[in-house]
């Protein structure tokens, strides 16, 4: 553990993308590594990029990080598709288009999936975010697909979030908003080339416009398009403490609800309560409201109470 640690603090990649893998396999390591890594951190600014498929956001970063690159960044990717890679994920996409900039040794780039359990995928973001950070990236960019529960979870952790959109999107907008929409500290319209994206524009404007938050028309490869949105980006150094608040209270929120869910998981594999109540309630002995009551009994006391 100690020397993964040095290593990667010493910018070793090898290191860095095996205390990833080790991370991703095993709670106890993530537990203590984070721990133990939590003081050198702090350092990197947290973007993290949403959005529904298709709209450009994997080309917009490609371009990002040849921007930042020559500013003399160092620059983290963590691409996050909580769809299955059987379903339709499209990580190897966004791996293709960010490519020509895999090898270069100011770049570091994964790709985190898994099958089936979003919520463990956030919980992994958060620390791999911790690992780059240790690391020495100047910035890491968060790829998240669509703008549900878990693009709201990896906002509370980054620094600004930005939601990515394209011209005619107005229903989906619409649908959208109640919770990316909120969290969201940039909206850029990508395929301004496209016709309609003034309309956009003035649709977001108008709905956004309370919280002031800044839109951006972009054309992902078109580099003096990006430009502004980069520079905005750097601006956005310091967020004022209430908002900072608001968003640890989102993560700690998060978290909790996580934890209980894995203690809870566990317990019931060990205790074979569902299996024996489902067979009573089965049977009609008793009706699955007093099951519930019976199990949420044991459980409080053999793990909420310890
Ligand atoms: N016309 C136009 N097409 C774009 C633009 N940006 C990306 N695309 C195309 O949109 C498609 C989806 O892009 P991708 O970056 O994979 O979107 P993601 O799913 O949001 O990551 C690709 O075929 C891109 O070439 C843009 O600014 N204008
Ligand atoms: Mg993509």
């Amino acid at each position: 553990m100690e020397e993964i640690l040095e290593k990667i603090k010493a910018g070793n990649r090898t290191a860095l993308s095996r205390a990833i893998t080790l991370l991703e396999k095993d709670r106890d390591f993530r537990k203590e590594i984070i721990k133990r890594i939590h003081k050198c951190c702090g350092k990197a600014r947290i973007v993290c990029f949403t959005g529904p498929p298709g709209v450009g956001k994997s080309t917009l970063i490609d371009q990002i990080i040849g921007i930042l690159l020559s500013r003399g960044k160092k620059v983290g990717v963590i691409l996050v598709d909580p769809r299955s890679p059987y379903t339709g994920g499209s990580l190897l996409g966004d791996r293709i288009r960010m490519q020509r900039h895999a090898t270069n040794p100011n770049v570091f780039i994964r790709s985190l999936s898994t099958l089936g359990d979003p919520s463990g995928l956030s919980r992994i973001v958060k620390d791999v975010i911790k690992l780059m950070d240790a690391f020495g990236m100047d910035y890491i960019i968060v790829e998240t697909v669509g703008t549900g529960q878990i693009a709201v979870d990896v906002s509370h952790i980054c620094h600004t979030t930005i939601l990515v959109l394209m011209p005619n999107m107005g229903d989906d907008i619409q649908m959208m908003k109640a919770g990316i929409m909120e969290v969201a500290d940039i909206f850029v319209i990508n395929k301004a080339d496209l016709p309609g994206a003034d309309l956009t524009e003035g649709y977001l404007k108008s709905t956004v416009n309370e919280n002031n938050v800044p839109v951006v028309k972009t054309v992902a490869y078109n580099r003096a398009t990006v430009v502004p949105l980069v520079d905005l980006i750097e601006k956005y150094v310091e967020i004022p403490m209430p908002r900072k608040i608001s968003k640890m209270k989102g993560l700690l929120k998060s978290m909790v609800l996580d934890y209980i869910e894995e203690k809870t998981l566990e317990y019931l594999e060990r205790s074979k309560d569902i299996e024996n109540y489902a067979e009573k309630v089965a049977n009609e002995e008793i009706d699955y409201y007093t099951a519930l009551e019976k199990i949420y009994e044991k459980l409080t006391k053999e793990v909420l109470c310890k």
